[in-house]
């Protein structure tokens, strides 16, 4: 079928709407009408040039929420008409990765996933018989796409799409790695490099889990009012302290962070938030994605006294599992997404919204299909 989506065509340049040829899901996949996606700094991270594993022409998008509209053969988790949040990373729940407890990173089709394709090694997706690449196996900058059943949660049905395709990746990604990754306990002191979109939802989850002092970092003034809305105690803009803000900071939390967390993507911040970790125990989390060839650095004796270093990806959440939770977290009134999506757009605007982020206008932009 004819399908409207925003393509990428080379690094660096605008996304082009175009009708796109999309071929109907194979056996063990689905074909999902997506109703809604946000746009992800990791969607322009790639869109630049500096992903790794970015690849052209490429269906960019992977914060998406639609509705199934057809199944291939195989397929019995879900059902045309169900509401689905596509996952970029799956949930097999047969894979070691999947049997083991201490990760969330399936890896039934990663391999495939990475090289744009689905788990046959074709791509659904072409313009005039040239394929276009799958990105994150979800693509959700189209109006519909193709997924692996492994790679589609099942939501409620009365779940917004336009506010729960966030949990698709900034919110669970935020909130889960507070309470899946680094375990934040009540009490604990937290410190947040960065306040987008995934920053503030970091904040949001140490709030739920009670932290006591919550303290946000970001060179844009533009993020405390809001910021401070969702649980931040403190704030530093680092183009406004007089020193270094490692010493600022490990004063600020009276001897170091208990917990915190790079969601930027600066390999020069992620030291920093290492090194203003607590001496003996504190954990600091990098969320943030980095640009090929880049490497984080600190003194060993970081590490030797007691600091550990972490990562997170989507949170370490399971997303069959754990995404129709949280969508339920959200229609139970017990997180705030509404005050994050600052803006809405028809895809036709997509451009638009990588602008609004570029320029920190944006928390998150969705577009509406
Ligand atoms: P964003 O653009 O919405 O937010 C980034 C924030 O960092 C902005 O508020 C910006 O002002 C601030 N910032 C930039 N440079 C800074 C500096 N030098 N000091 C302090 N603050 C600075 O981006 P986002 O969507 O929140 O994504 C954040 C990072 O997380 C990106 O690298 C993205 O690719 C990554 N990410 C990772 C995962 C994962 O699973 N690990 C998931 C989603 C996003
Ligand atoms: N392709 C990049 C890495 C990108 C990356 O780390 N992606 C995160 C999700 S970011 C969502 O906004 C992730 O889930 N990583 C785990 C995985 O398996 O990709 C590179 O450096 O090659
Ligand atoms: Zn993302």
């Amino acid at each position: 079928m004819e399908i409207k989506a925003a393509v990428a065509h080379a690094p660096g340049k605008p996304l082009t709407i175009e009708t796109v040829r999309l071929e109907g899901p194979k056996a063990g996949e689905v074909m999902v009408e997506i109703k809604a996606t946000g746009i992800c700094h990791t969607d322009a991270y790639t869109l630049s040039g500096k992903d790794p594993e970015g690849l052209f022409p490429a269906i960019l998008g992977h914060e998406g929420a639609g509705i199934v509209v057809e199944v291939g053969a195989g397929v019995t988790s879900v059902k045309p008409g169900d509401s689905v949040i596509p996952l970029y990373i799956p949930e097999c729940r047969n894979c070691p990765y999947c049997l083991n407890f201490k990760t969330n990173l399936c890896q039934a089709i990663r391999v495939t996933q990475g090289q744009g394709l689905m788990p046959d090694s074709t791509s659904r997706f072409s313009i005039g018989g040239e394929k276009i690449h799958h990105y994150m196996g979800t693509s959700t900058f189209a109006n519909y796409t193709v997924l692996p059943e492994i790679a589609v949660a099942k939501i409620r049905e009365d779940a917004p799409f336009d506010k729960v395709c966030y949990i698709g990746c900034g919110v669970t990604t935020g909130i889960g790695a507070v309470i899946n990754t680094a375990k934040v306990e009540p009490g604990a002191r937290v410190v947040v490099f960065g306040l987008g979109g995934i920053g503030l939802n970091v904040i949001q989850g140490a709030r739920m889990v009670g932290a006591s002092q919550i303290v946000g970092i970001d060179i844009n003034p533009a993020r405390k009012e809001l910021a401070e809305k969702f649980g931040m105690t403190d704030f530093v803009n680092p183009n406004e302290i007089e020193g270094d803000l490692v010493p600022y900071l490990v004063d600020l939390t009276k001897g170091g962070a208990d917990y915190s967390f790079e969601c930027i993507g600066n390999v020069e911040i992620m030291r920093q938030a290492l090194e203003c970790c607590h001496k003996g125990w504190g954990v600091s989390v990098i969320i943030g994605v980095a640009g090929a060839g880049e490497e984080i650095r600190t003194r060993p004796f970081q590490l030797v006294t007691g600091r550990v270093w972490k990562g997170s990806a989507f949170g370490g959440a399971r997303g069959r599992t754990d995404v129709p939770k949280i969508v339920d977290w959200y229609m139970e009134g017990k997180i705030n997404i509404d005050d994050l999506i600052t803006h809405v757009m028809p895809l036709e605007k997509i451009n638009h919204a990588f602008d609004l982020m570029k320029q920190g206008e944006s928390i998150r932009s969705v577009v509406t299909f």
